[in-house]
C-alpha cells in the first residue's frame, strides 16, 4: 500500500526547485521565494492546470485576456522562458522575477532590459525593433498619435539607446 498522507498542496510543480537554493541564487528571502510560489500555482493553474506558466497563461495575468497578440508579452515570456521550452517553470519565474527586485545588480537590470527590445537577437536594438516596440506599447494603452509624432519617438529613442555606443565610437577615434 503507498502512503496516502501527503495532501495536494504538497505535491510540487514538475520544475520546482528548492526555496532555500533559489534565495540563495536571487535577490530574494525564503520566505518571498515561498510567497512567490504561492503566485505562481495561481498563474500556471489559471487556464491549463499542470503548474507551468504557459503564454496565454501569462497573457492573462499581464493584459487580463489570453488572446489578443501582444509583442511586449511575448518578448517578455520568451525572456522568462530562459530554458526555451515554451512553458516558464518555477525556478525560471523566479529568477527572472529577480531581476526587478530592487536590490537586482543594476547590470542584469540593464541586460534585461536590453534584451527585451532587442527583439531579433542580433546584439544591437535596431531603429524598427525599437519602433515595432513602440508600437505595441501604444497600442497597449489606447493611445492615438499621428504617424509624425510615433516616428518623432522612436527618433529620439532610439538615439538615446544609441549614445553610448557612439560615445565609445568616438572615444575610440580619439584614441
Ligand atoms: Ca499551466
Ligand atoms: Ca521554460
Amino acid at each position: 500500500m503507498g502512503c496516502f498522507c501527503s495532501t495536494s498542496k504538497n505535491v510540487k510543480t514538475p520544475g520546482y526547485e528548492d526555496p532555500t537554493i533559489l534565495a540563495s541564487e536571487t535577490p530574494f528571502t525564503v520566505s518571498e521565494v515561498e510567497a512567490l510560489y504561492e503566485l505562481f500555482l495561481k498563474l500556471s493553474n489559471s487556464i491549463i492546470e499542470d503548474g507551468l506558466i504557459h503564454k496565454e497563461e501569462f497573457q492573462l495575468a499581464l493584459f487580463r485576456n489570453e488572446n489578443e497578440k501582444n509583442l511586449f508579452a511575448d518578448r517578455i515570456f520568451d525572456l522568462f522562458d530562459v530554458k526555451r521550452n515554451g512553458v516558464i517553470e518555477f525556478g525560471e519565474f523566479v529568477r527572472s522575477l529577480g531581476v526587478f527586485h530592487p536590490n537586482a545588480a543594476l547590470e542584469d537590470k540593464i541586460a534585461f532590459a536590453f534584451r527585451l527590445y532587442d527583439l531579433r537577437q542580433t546584439g544591437y536594438i535596431e531603429r524598427e525593433e525599437l519602433k515595432e516596440m513602440v508600437l505595441a506599447l501604444l497600442h497597449e494603452s489606447d493611445l492615438v498619435l499621428s504617424d509624425d509624432m510615433i516616428e518623432a519617438i522612436v527618433d529620439k529613442v532610439h538615439c538615446i539607446f544609441t549614445l553610448p555606443l557612439r560615445l565609445l565610437h568616438l572615444k575610440a577615434y580619439r584614441n
